[in-house]
């Protein structure tokens, strides 16, 4: 199928080589090679981004603002087809595209140290600040209310009424919890309301796989744009705290691994502000813990919403899968809002 789909650039196939690489749940990625470069293949899950060409829509806008007004900036195009396409849609197959492989730079699936956290903070400030005279409005939405927090307890209530009895008593004391913290919904509610608070470019998916990084753990610059769309900076900075501060991910069932490290959330402080510090409304800044959170609130409903409706969206590699992974994050969410007021400190 590579080769298939390879045909349609210019591009040599002279000792190709190709392999998976598994760094997310939603999109398949390959790293393909031949004799001269190396090269990121990505499969578009269709039954998530129903319109892949508002994806491509929102990259070429954004790659022609920052080349006309920060030329110097690592911006990466995705390669074009042979006929100019920056999506390559194959029948049967779906939708593809083809990243140029940037040389000498790495990607981390977890954050090892603070200036790994800094770094990737500083660059997401960077990517944001850099658009701030973008005309936002101009965006295409390749996920509609993909971080509507609203939308989503409603999505999790109506689970609530159709998932099986079994599902459903596993889950009792995690809905409990859920709905013990429904403020966390409320203050959405009015940020939306609330003039101080901006619509921007945002990156909707800040993991620090999606980094670039050089030999020193230097950034180099963000990447996986599908998500980019009009939003608010609690979503970027909150997923950065949602996947930097503990020591293990969402996969993690050893619920004890699970901590929220203070040297973490002042290195994403310190690094989004280096760029944001500006930017921000002095009533935004206010809101930076509570970023965090309103995305790992979101996740663990997210995750719950999913296993009461039998792993539909995220799919399960085992029995309970999206019930551990949002009983993982409950976890997390707790142990953040015990140390706020430590937190609070650092900034
Ligand atoms: C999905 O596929 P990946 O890992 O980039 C999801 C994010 C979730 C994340 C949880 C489009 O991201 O919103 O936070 O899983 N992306 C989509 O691991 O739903
Ligand atoms: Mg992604």
């Amino acid at each position: 199928m590579v080769h298939e789909i390879l045909s349609e650039y210019n591009i040599n196939q002279e000792h190709l080589a190709f392999e998976p690489i598994n760094n997310g749940l939603i999109n398949d990625t390959w790293l393909i090679k031949n004799s001269h470069e190396n090269y990121i293949l990505q499969k578009i899950n269709k039954n998530v981004f129903k319109n892949p060409h508002a994806i491509a829509h929102n990259v070429r806008m954004i790659s022609d603002f920052l080349l006309q007004h920060y030329p110097e900036y690592l911006f990466i195009a995705p390669v074009k087809t042979k006929d100019d396409k920056e999506i390559n849609y194959i029948e049967n197959k779906g939708y593809f595209r083809l990243l140029p492989y940037v040389n000498n730079s790495h990607t981390i699936n977890t954050v090892q140290n603070t200036k790994q956290a800094f770094e990737g903070a500083k660059k997401f400030g960077e990517f944001t600040k850099l658009l701030s005279a973008f005309p936002v409005e101009k965006l295409q939405i390749t996920l509609p209310d993909f971080h509507n927090l609203t939308l989503r307890y409603h999505q999790f209530e109506d689970a609530l009424k159709s998932s099986s009895n079994e599902r459903l008593q596993q889950s009792q004391e995690l809905i409990h919890f859920i709905k013990a913290n429904k403020n966390i919904v409320i203050i959405y509610e009015n940020i939306l309301h609330n003039p101080t608070f901006k619509v921007r470019v945002t990156h909707h998916d800040t993991k620090i796989s999606n980094v670039l990084f050089n030999a020193d753990d230097k950034g180099l610059c963000v990447i996986d744009l599908d998500t980019v769309m009009p939003g608010y900076f609690i979503s970027d900075v909150g997923d950065m705290m949602r996947t930097y501060l503990s020591p293990v991910n969402e996969e993690e069932k050893d619920f004890s691994k699970i901590e929220i490290r203070k040297e973490y959330f002042s290195a994403i402080w310190k690094g989004y502000m280096s760029e944001m510090k500006d930017e921000l409304s002095d009533e935004e800044k206010t809101h930076f813990i509570y970023s965090g959170k309103f995305m790992i609130y979101m996740q663990i409903i997210r995750f719950l919403t999913d296993h009461l409706n039998n792993d539909i969206y995220y799919g399960a590699k085992y029995t309970n899968h999206n019930l551990i992974r949002a009983n993982n994050q409950a976890v997390l969410l707790q142990l953040l809002m015990e140390k706020e007021k430590e937190l609070q400190q650092l900034m």
